[in-house]
């Protein structure tokens, strides 16, 4: 491919700006600054283990809550990801991954399909309404997987098979996540053209 597979975009609205670049071609490093500490951990995870190098600045109303400056930076990302694929030719297309945290264990499937669907199950009882880090509310990671499918235009499966800790069961779902979407965005040799029967995705 001749064409670098980046994107920078901001947004600005009235509850967040969000300031983002992603190079999907790299080597996973990272300067995360979202505001929200948890969140930054869980990007710069995604970064490291998705071999996506990636700058984001995003400043927000937190002083409400965490929920605003999440999303806004998840439907960024999901919208970079998606301009930085290109027509997508010479992808793998799909990435699977099963990722353990200690006694957390959780599995992600992604297709870059161009239709935005999310499947997520198995966060234990309670997990939604736990506080990480006394800031982000357990229920922020769907939210967060919601905005990045729907605006990556991704196919995503995502599901928690074991877990006790609530950090560890989102860092495992971000880690699986990651992993995942650095196999399918994987440039594949033997992959000539655009990998759909329908020529498009
Ligand atoms: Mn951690």
């Amino acid at each position: 491919m001749s064409t670098a597979r980046t994107a920078s975009r901001t947004r600005t609205t009235s509850e967040s700006t969000i300031d983002l670049s992603i190079n999907l071609d790299g080597t996973g490093e990272s300067s995360i600054s979202t505001s929200v500490p948890f969140f930054d951990h869980m990007l710069t995870a995604f970064a490291k283990h998705s071999l996506t190098d990636l700058t984001v600045v995003s400043t927000g109303d937190t002083h409400i809550d965490v929920h605003h400056t999440v999303e806004d930076t998840a439907i960024v990302l999901g919208q970079a990801i998606r301009e930085a694929l290109g027509d997508k030719a010479g992808i793998s297309r799909y990435g699977d991954a099963l990722v353990p945290l200690d006694e957390a264990l959780a599995q992600a499937v992604v297709d870059i399909s161009g239709r935005p669907y999310l499947v997520h199950t198995g966060e234990p009882a309670g997990f939604e309404m736990h506080l990480i880090g006394g800031h982000f509310t357990g229920s922020m990671v769907r939210h967060a997987f919601e905005a990045l499918t729907f605006h990556a235009g991704l196919t995503v499966h995502v599901n928690v098979l074991a877990g006790r800790d609530p950090h560890h069961i989102a860092e495992a779902e971000f880690k699986a996540l990651a992993r995942a979407f650095r196999q399918a965005k994987a440039l594949d040799p033997l992959v000539v053209g655009i990998p759909s029967t329908k020529g498009a995705l």
